[in-house]
């Protein structure tokens, strides 16, 4: 059996070490399939700790499949010509199991001969023929009793304490150690290094830029004041036991005063008050998925807020369902339910914020929402596992505004029209909602692509490609002449740090406030020091490698303007 190392798949962000600590750390019990191969209660411990580390996030909780197959020990599938379809890990049994996860498949599951041990991938095989764990529940009580409000607001700054420009900001993730270092942008100095959740994910920004909200893989949500003279963590909230998303009400009126939390588990969404934290509703996502099946573990995957209405675009994995959840009313709260596509992951808005686009990665498809009418605008085609991040916005030169997402699955990145109602942007409606454009790259494995209104350029990474040259370095095409091939920058290289034997990705372009700085993530080794190299957007020369000895495992970086403003 081939290995199947080259599929630069979604599964290899699942083969990456994330340790689900909330799953971990609660006690659930585990039934055992009467068939299943015995395993002692030490292998069942090791086999619950593999799985939520790095199978969980593509094959779910309960099993059931997302972007990896189904894991449950038997399975029945009505098919719509009235047949059942049958299907099990029990009916595949442990030689091939193990077979299958040391090899990895054509279907874009990876190889872990090379990350467990012999023993561990036994085990494995055998945990996975036993019943899937259900962790438990976790309730507004629950949300409540691990709310902690450290700084009362009437204790906080009533007005900014330091002399740092927040507006350029940047909040950056540092994976492996579960905290956000919050960078300034003007003097490129690191200005103060927080706690928050394990394996912490992303950061947003309150309406106000005031407040930075991250969310931890463990489901805990921060709430940082940039007023204080160093950033100040000033409440912390669980949200469930593995989590990815947060946004904060921006609409007018409404600035500042709630956030929303998705969690993958329980699949839920969360509703708290903006500026403590303090629980206020949760919200189930549990039930049908878009074919009309009832799925129980739909995860929370991205939410934006809407500038235009007082609501959140909410989107729902397992079941491709798209909620605009009113936070207007609360008590009373008003959903509409949008069907897409399923397994619905990251997304962004267009350039007129009108338009939420989102990818369903596995169904290889982007859905579009149109905000205003609350309905679905589009479904568009695209190549293999669309991972946006949050897109970008240009003017093509022949086609109009346009939104670009790469692809985990193929070496393109894709340009979709999108509608604009400026007059003289009329002649490009015929265009409206096709793929107008695929840019071919180096090869597959991009996460995101990132330009900015005052620039010329589209930055693309490359983190998952197996090739290591293409890894450590990013593809920049010019927006002015779309022929040419995008010019190749070695990050790791530029950042003039040792080679070390881990990869180390280049990841996640982001630009400053003025829009003429590029800031790429080098995501090093666990334990290795590593860097944001900092570019100058027209010349594409390096202006400053940030580094420190905790400076560990950079990943997302959030600039307060542009993430407050949604500017991509
Ligand atoms: Fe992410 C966004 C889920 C692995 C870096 N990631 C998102 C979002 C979701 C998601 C649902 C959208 C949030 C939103 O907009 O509200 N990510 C997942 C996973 O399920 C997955 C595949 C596996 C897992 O177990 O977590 C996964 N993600 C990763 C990584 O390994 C990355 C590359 C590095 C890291 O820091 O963990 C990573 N994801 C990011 C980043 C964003 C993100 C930087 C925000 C992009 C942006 O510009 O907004």
């Amino acid at each position: 059996m081939p290995k199947h190392k080259s599929i630069p798949d979604q599964l290899r962000l699942a083969a990456l070490p994330v340790a689900l600590a909330g799953l971990l750390n609660v006690a659930y019990a585990q039934e055992t399939a009467p068939t299943a191969p015995a395993m002692t209660a030490e292998e069942k411990a090791i086999g619950k700790r593999i799985y939520f580390e790095r199978c969980a996030g593509c094959h779910g909780v309960l099993r059931k499949g997302a972007t990896g197959k189904n894991l449950q020990p038997e399975w029945s599938k009505q098919m719509p010509d009235g047949s059942t379809q049958t299907g099990g890990t029990l009916k595949l049994g442990t030689n091939r199991l193990e077979k299958i996860i040391a090899m990895g498949t054509e279907g874009g599951m990876v190889n872990y001969d090379d990350i467990l041990t012999k023993e561990e991938i036994n085990i494995m095989a055998r945990y996975i023929q036993n019943v899937p764990d259900v962790p438990p529940e976790f309730s507004l009580a629950d949300m409540r009793a691990s709310w902690k409000l450290l700084v009362p607001v009437d204790q906080r700054p009533t007005k900014q304490m330091n002399k740092v420009n927040l507006k350029n900001v940047f909040g950056t993730t540092l994976r492996d150690t579960g905290k956000l270092a919050l960078i300034d942008g003007d003097t490129k100095e690191i200005w103060q290094i927080l706690d928050t959740g394990y394996a912490v994910h992303i950061s947003r920004l309150s309406a106000s830029g005031r407040y930075v909200y991250t969310v931890g893989r463990d489901g805990l949500i921060t709430l940082i004041d940039l007023w204080f003279e160093k950033p100040t963590t000033v409440a912390t909230i669980r949200i469930g036991s593995d989590a990815r998303s947060v946004d904060t009400s921006k609409f007018k009126g409404y600035e500042d005063k709630y956030l929303i939390g998705g969690s993958y588990w329980p699949p839920q969404y969360s509703i708290m008050a903006g500026d403590t934290l303090e629980p206020i509703k949760v919200v189930s996502t549990r039930g049908m998925t878009v074919d009309g099946e009832y799925h129980p573990e739909p995860r929370v995957a991205s939410i934006v807020s809407s500038h235009i209405k007082p609501e959140w675009v909410v989107n729902v994995k397992e079941t491709g369902q798209i909620l605009l959840v009113d936070y207007s009313d609360i008590k009373n709260l008003k959903t509409t339910t949008i069907e897409s596509a399923k397994f619905l992951h990251d997304g962004g808005w267009d350039a007129s914020k009108r338009y939420f686009l989102v990818a369903a990665n596995a169904s290889n498809k982007v859905a579009a929402v149109d905000t205003k009418t609350g309905k679905l605008a589009a479904l568009v085609e695209t190549k293999k596992i669309p991972h946006p991040g949050r897109g970008a916005n240009f003017m093509h030169p022949k086609y109009g505004p346009v939104w670009a997402t790469g692809h985990l699955g193929d070496a393109v990145v894709s340009l979709i029209s999108t509608p604009s109602e400026k007059k003289e942007h009329q002649q490009y409606k015929q265009y409206n909602w096709k793929v107008v454009e695929e840019l071919p790259m180096a090869g597959a494995g991009n996460l995101f692509v990132k330009t900015h209104p005052k620039s010329t350029h589209l930055w693309t990474d490359l983190p998952m490609n197996p090739e290591r040259e293409n890894t450590e370095s990013v593809y920049v095409f010019d927006l002015k002449d779309l022929s040419k091939a995008p010019v190749k920058i070695d990050v790791a290289k530029d950042s003039g740090l040792p080679v070390t034997k881990a990869l180390r990705r280049a990841v996640h372009p982001e630009y400053n406030e003025a829009g003429d700085e590029v800031w790429i993530s080098l995501w090093g080794g666990k334990t290795d020091q590593s860097a944001i190299v900092v570019y100058d957007d027209k010349t594409m020369k390096v202006k400053k490698v940030i580094t420190d000895p905790q400076m560990i495992t950079p990943t997302g970086k959030f600039n307060v303007w542009n993430t407050q403003y949604d500017i991509y």
